[in-house]
C-alpha cells in the first residue's frame, strides 16, 4: 500500500482520490490493531481510553491519537493508567508513526524486537514504566530517531553497540535501570547527541574516550554507576557541555587538566569517586561554573588559588578529601557563593579573614581539619549564614560577640576546639538557633539564662567544659529541646524542676557535675526521654521508680550519687518497658536486689538489633560509659544495642534472684561489692550473650553452677572474694580466665586455681578438660601438652583443647 502511494503522487487528481481511499482504509487497519492491543490491558475499564471504540473515528475522536494524512502520526498516552505490555503493540501496522509516548504508565514485560518496524519513528518515550529485559538491537534500524527516553524502568543487560548507528539522535536517556556492562564506544558516532543520561545503572568499565567526540553534548550524566578507570581527557573537547555528572562511581587517577577547557560548564559533579592528585588549577578557567562538587575523593595538596576566580560559583564542595595547606584567601572573592564545604580534610593555619567577606554564604562547613588561630572577626558580616560548622579543629580564643549578629544562624557547631571564656549572653538573640553545640572546649563561667529564649533550640550541648554555677531554672521551659548535654562540667545547685508537659527531651546528660538534691519529678513530663544520665553528682533521693512510666527510656544511669533506700516496685503493670542500660552503681541502695524490677524490663528479654537512631544523630551522638571486662568503655551511638545491669558498690543483701536469667539480652552484669549471700543461680547460664560477669566482693557460697560454662561470649569473669567452693566448671570460655577471677574463695578447686578436679561430673559440653583427661590419659602427647599448658598459656590451652577435641572426634587419637 505504502509503496504504491509513493509512486502515484505525480497526478494531483489521482492523489486526491487515493487520499480519500487511504483515509478510510488505513485508519481502519490501524484502529483495529490498536484496539487489539488495548484488549490486552489488565484494566479494561481504563477511563482515559474510553474513547477508543470500534465505532468512533480513531483520528478524530481517540484520546492521545493524532493523524496526519489519515495515518496515525502520534500516539501519546502518557500518564493514562495503562496496565499492560508491548507484546500485542501493532508495530507493523503503524508505518507512519513518528511520536510514541507511553511514559508514566504501568507497562511491563520486554520491548519486542518488532519495534524496529516503526521505521518513521522520531520520538520514543517509554519512561517510568515497569519495562524489563534488554534493549533490542533492532532499535538501531530506526534511522530517524532523535529522542529515546526509557529512564526509570527495569531494563537490564548491555546497552547494544548498534545504538551508535542512530546518527540523528539528540537525546538518549536510559537512567534509573539495571543496565550493566560497559558504555559502548560506538556512542561516539552520534554526533548530534546533546543529552546523554545513563545515571543510576550498573554500568562498569571505563568511560570510553569516544564520548569526547560528541561535540554537541550539553549534558552528560553517568552518575551512580560502577565506572572505573580515569576520566578521559577527551572530555575536554566538549565545548558546549554545561553539566558533567560523574559522581558516585569508582573513577580513579587525577582529574584531567582538560576539564578546565569546558568553558560552557555550569555544573561539575565528581563527588564520591577515588580521584587523587591535586585539583587542577585549570578549573579556575570555568567562568560559568556555578557548582563544583569534588567531595569524598582522595584529592591532595592544597586548594588552588585559582578556585577563587570562579566568579559564578554558588556551591563549592571539597569535603572529605586529603587537602592540606591553608584555605586560600582568594575564596573570599566568590561573592555569589552560598555553600562552602571544606570539612574533613587536613587544612591548616588560621581561617583567612576573607572568608568573612562571603556575604551570600548560608552554609560554612570547615569542621574536622587542623585549623588554628582565632575565628576571624570578619565572620560578623555573613548575615545570611544559617549553618556554621567549625568543629574538630584547634581554634582558640573566646566565642566572638559578632556571632550574635549572625541572626539567620540555625546551626552553630563548634565542639572539640580550644575555645574558652564565657558563653556570651547575647546568644539568646539568635532566635532561629536549632543546634548549639560547643562541647569539649574550655568554656567557663555560668550558662546564660538568655538561652531559654531560643524557642527553636533542639540540641544544647556544652558537655566537657568548665561551666559552673546553677543550671538556670528556665531551661526546663525550652519545649523544643531534644538533647540537653552538660556532662562533665562543674555545675552545682539543683536540676531545673519545671520540665513541662509536652517536653521534647530525648537525651538528658548531666553526668559528672556537682548537682545536688532530688531528681525532679517533672521529668516524667518528658515522655520521649530515651537517655537519662545523672551519674557522678551529689543527688540525694530514693530510687526514681516513677521514671518507669516513660515508655521509651533506654538508658538510666545514676552511678556515684547519694541515692539510698530499698528499691521496691509499686504494682504498676508496665515499668521500664524499653530499658537496656541501668547503672545504679556506687550509691547507697539497701536490702534485696530489686526482683520486682527484674520482672519487668521487657526490653532486656529479647535480643533486638533493629533499633532506630534518633533523628538528631547527625549533630549529636549519645554516649554512655559502662564498666565492662574490668575497663571503662564509652559506648557511642550504638548504646541501644548494649544491655547492661550495673548495681555494684551498694548495700544490697539477700540472694541473687534467679529471675535475672530471664533477661537474656544482658551483655554486662555487675553486682559486685554488695553483701549478697546464697548460691549463684544456675539460671545465669541462660544469659547467652553475656560478655562480662562480675559477682566479686559479696558473700556468695556454694558451687559455681556448671551452666555458666555454656556462656560462650563471656570474656570477663570475676567471682573473687566470696565463699564459693567446689570444682571450677570447664568450658570453651572458662579456660580463658585466670586465677584472679577466683581468688579469695578458699574452697574453689580445679583449673586454673589448682590441678584438675579428678572425676568431676562430666559436663554437657564436649570441651571439658575432665572428659579429655579420661579419654586421653594414655596419650604421651596429651601429658606433654598438659604440662605446657599449665605453665601459663591460659588461652593457648583453650585452643589446644579444641584441637585435641577435633582429633578425638575424627578418630585420629584413638
Ligand atoms: C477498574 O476496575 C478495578 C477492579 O477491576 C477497580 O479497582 C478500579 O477502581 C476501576 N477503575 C476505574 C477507573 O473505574
Ligand atoms: C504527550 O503529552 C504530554 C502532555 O499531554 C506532553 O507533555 C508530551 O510532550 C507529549 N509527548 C509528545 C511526544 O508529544
Ligand atoms: C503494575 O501492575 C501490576 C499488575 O497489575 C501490579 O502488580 C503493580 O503493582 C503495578 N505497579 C505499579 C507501580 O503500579
Ligand atoms: C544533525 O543536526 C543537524 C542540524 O540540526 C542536521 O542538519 C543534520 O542532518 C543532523 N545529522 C543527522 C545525522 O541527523
Ligand atoms: C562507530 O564507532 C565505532 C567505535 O568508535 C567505530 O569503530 C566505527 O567505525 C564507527 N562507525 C561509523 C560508521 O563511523
Ligand atoms: C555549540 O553551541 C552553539 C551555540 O548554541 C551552537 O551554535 C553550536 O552549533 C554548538 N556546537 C555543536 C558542535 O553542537
Ligand atoms: C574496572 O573494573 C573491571 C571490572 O568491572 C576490571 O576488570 C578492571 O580491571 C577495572 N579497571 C580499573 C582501571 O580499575
Ligand atoms: C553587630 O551589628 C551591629 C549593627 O547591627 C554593629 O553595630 C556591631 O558592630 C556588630 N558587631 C560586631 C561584633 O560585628
Ligand atoms: C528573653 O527575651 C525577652 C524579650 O524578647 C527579654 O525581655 C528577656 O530579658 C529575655 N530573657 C532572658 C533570660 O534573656
Ligand atoms: C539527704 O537528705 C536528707 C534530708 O533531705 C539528709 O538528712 C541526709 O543527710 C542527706 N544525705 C546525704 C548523704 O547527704
Ligand atoms: C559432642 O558434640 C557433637 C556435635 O556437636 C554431638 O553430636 C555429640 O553428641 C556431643 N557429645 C557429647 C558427649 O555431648
Ligand atoms: C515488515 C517488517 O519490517 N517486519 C519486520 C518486523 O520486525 C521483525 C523483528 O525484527 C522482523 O522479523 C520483520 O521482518
Amino acid at each position: 500500500m505504502m509503496m504504491v502511494s509513493r509512486k502515484i503522487v505525480s497526478s494531483l487528481q489521482f492523489f486526491t482520490l487515493f487520499y480519500l481511499f487511504t483515509v478510510a482504509f488505513a485508519s481502519t487497519e490501524e484502529a483495529t490493531a490498536l484496539l487489539k492491543w488495548k484488549a490486552t490491558f489488565k484494566n479494561q475499564n481504563n477511563s482515559f481510553l474510553a474513547s477508543w471504540t470500534p465505532s468512533s473515528n480513531a483520528c478524530k475522536d481517540w484520546y492521545g491519537v493524532v493523524c496526519f494524512n489519515g495515518r496515525v502520526n502520534t500516539l501519546n498516552i502518557t500518564d493514562a493508567s495503562v496496565i499492560g505490555t508491548l507484546y500485542a503493540f501493532p508495530f507493523s501496522s503503524l508505518p507512519y508513526l513518528e511520536n510514541l509516548d507511553l511514559s508514566n504508565n504501568n507497562i511491563s514485560g520486554t520491548i519486542p524486537p518488532e519495534i524496529g518496524n516503526l521505521t518513521n519513528l522520531v520520538y520514543l518515550d517509554l519512561n517510568t514504566n515497569q519495562i524489563s529485559g534488554t534493549i533490542p538491537p533492532q532499535i538501531s534500524s530506526l534511522a530517524k530517531l532523535q529522542i529515546i527516553r526509557i529512564f526509570n524502568n527495569h531494563l537490564n543487560g548491555f546497552i547494544p553497540e548498534e545504538i551508535g548507528y542512530l546518527r540523528s539522535l539528540t537525546k538518549l536517556s536510559l537512567g534509573i535501570n539495571f543496565l550493566s556492562g560497559s558504555i559502548p564506544a560506538s556512542l561516539g558516532n552520534m554526533t548530534n547527541l546533546s543529552f546523554l543520561f545513563l545515571y543510576e545503572n550498573q554500568l562498569s568499565g571505563s568511560i570510553p574516550e569516544e564520548i569526547g567526540y560528541l561535540r554537541s553534548l550539553t549534558e552528560l550524566d553517568l552518575s551512580v554507576n560502577a565506572l572505573n578507570g580515569s576520566i578521559p581527557a577527551s572530555l575536554g573537547n566538549l565545548n558546549n557541555l554545561s553539566s558533567l555528572y560523574l559522581y558516585n562511581n569508582q573513577l580513579s587517577d587525577s582529574i584531567p587538566e582538560e576539564i578546565g577547557y569546558l568553558s560552557s560548564l555550569t555544573e561539575l559533579h565528581l563527588g564520591n569517586n577515588s580521584l587523587n592528585g591535586s585539583i587542577p588549577a585549570s578549573l579556575g578557567n570555568l567562568n560559568n561554573l556555578s557548582s563544583l562538587y569534588l567531595y569524598a575523593n582522595q584529592l591532595s595538596d592544597s586548594i588552588p588559588e585559582e578556585i577563587g576566580y570562579l566568579s559564578s560559583l554558588t556551591e563549592l564542595h571539597l569535603g572529605t578529601n586529603s587537602l592540606n595547606g591553608s584555605i586560600p584567601a582568594s575564596l573570599g572573592n566568590l561573592n555569589k557563593l552560598s555553600s562552602l564545604y571544606l570539612y574533613n580534610n587536613q587544612l591548616s593555619d588560621s581561617i583567612p579573614e576573607e572568608i568573612g567577606y562571603l556575604s551570600s554564604l548560608t552554609n560554612l562547613y570547615l569542621g574536622t581539619n587542623s585549623l588554628n588561630g582565632l575565628i576571624p572577626a570578619s565572620f560578623g558580616n555573613m548575615r545570611n549564614l544559617q549553618a556554621l560548622f567549625l568543629n574538630d579543629n584547634n581554634l582558640i580564643g573566646e566565642i566572638p560577640s559578632f556571632v550574635c549578629n549572625l541572626t539567620s544562624l540555625e546551626l552553630l557547631y563548634m565542639p572539640r576546639n580550644n575555645l574558652k571564656g564565657k558563653v556570651p549572653q547575647c546568644l539568646g538573640n539568635i532566635s532561629d538557633l536549632q543546634v548549639l553545640s560547643m562541647s569539649s572546649n574550655s568554656f567557663s563561667g555560668e550558662l546564660p539564662s538568655s538561652i531559654s529564649n531560643l524557642t527553636s533550640l533542639q540540641i544544647l550541648d556544652f558537655g566537657r567544659n568548665n561551666l559552673e554555677g546553677a543550671i538556670p531554672q528556665c531551661f526546663g521551659n525550652i519545649s523544643s529541646l531534644q538533647v540537653f548535654d552538660m556532662q562533665n562540667n562543674k555545675l552545682s545547685g539543683t536540676l531545673p524542676t519545671n520540665f513541662s508537659i509536652g517536653c521534647s527531651l530525648i537525651s538528658l546528660n548531666l553526668h559528672g557535675n556537682e548537682l545536688a538534691d532530688e531528681i525532679p519529678r517533672s521529668l516524667d513530663n518528658c515522655k520521649k526521654l530515651q537517655v537519662l544520665d545523672l551519674g557522678d553528682n551529689q543527688l540525694n533521693d530514693t530510687f526514681p521508680m516513677w521514671l518507669g512510666t516513660l515508655p521509651e527510656l533506654r538508658v538510666l544511669r545514676l552511678t556515684s550519687n547519694k541515692l539510698h533506700g530499698p528499691i521496691r516496685l509499686s504494682g504498676a503493670e508496665i515499668m521500664f518497658p524499653d530499658l537496656r542500660i541501668i547503672d545504679l552503681s556506687r550509691n547507697a541502695f539497701l536490702q534485696d536486689l530489686p526482683t520486682s524490677l527484674f520482672e519487668h524490663l521487657k526490653g532486656m528479654r529479647t535480643v533486638d538489633k533493629t533499633m532506630e537512631e534518633p533523628s538528631y544523630h547527625r549533630y549529636y551522638d549519645d554516649s554512655v560509659v559502662v564498666v565492662t571486662k574490668g575497663l571503662e568503655l564509652e559506648i557511642v551511638r550504638i548504646l541501644s544495642l548494649y544491655t547492661v545491669i550495673d548495681l555494684s558498690s551498694n548495700k544490697f543483701e539477700g540472694h541473687i534472684p534467679s529471675v535475672l536469667g530471664d533477661l537474656i539480652a544482658i551483655r554486662i552484669l555487675n553486682v559486685s561489692h554488695n553483701a549478697l549471700q546464697g548460691y549463684i543461680p544456675s539460671s545465669l547460664g541462660s544469659l547467652s550473650i553475656l560478655e562480662s560477669l562480675d559477682l566479686s566482693f559479696n558473700q556468695l557460697s556454694g558451687e559455681i553452677p556448671q551452666q555458666l560454662a555454656s556462656l560462650t561470649f563471656l570474656e570477663f569473669l570475676n567471682l573473687s572474694h566470696n565463699y564459693l567452693q567446689g570444682c571450677i566448671p570447664q568450658g570453651p570460655q572458662f579456660c580463658t580466665f585466670e586465677s584472679n577471677s577466683y581468688e579469695g574463695n578458699d574452697g574453689l578447686r580445679g583449673y586454673p586455681v589448682s590441678k584438675g578436679c579428678g572425676k568431676d561430673p562430666v559436663s554437657e559440653t564436649n570441651y571439658t578438660v575432665s572428659a579429655l583427661e579420661d579419654q586421653e590419659s594414655n596419650s604421651k602427647f596429651f601429658n606433654d601438652f598438659w604440662k605446657a599448658a599449665l605453665m601459663g598459656y591460659g588461652s593457648g590451652l583453650c585452643i589446644g583443647i579444641s584441637i585435641i577435641y577435633f582429633l578425638i572426634s575424627t578418630g585420629n587419637l584413638r
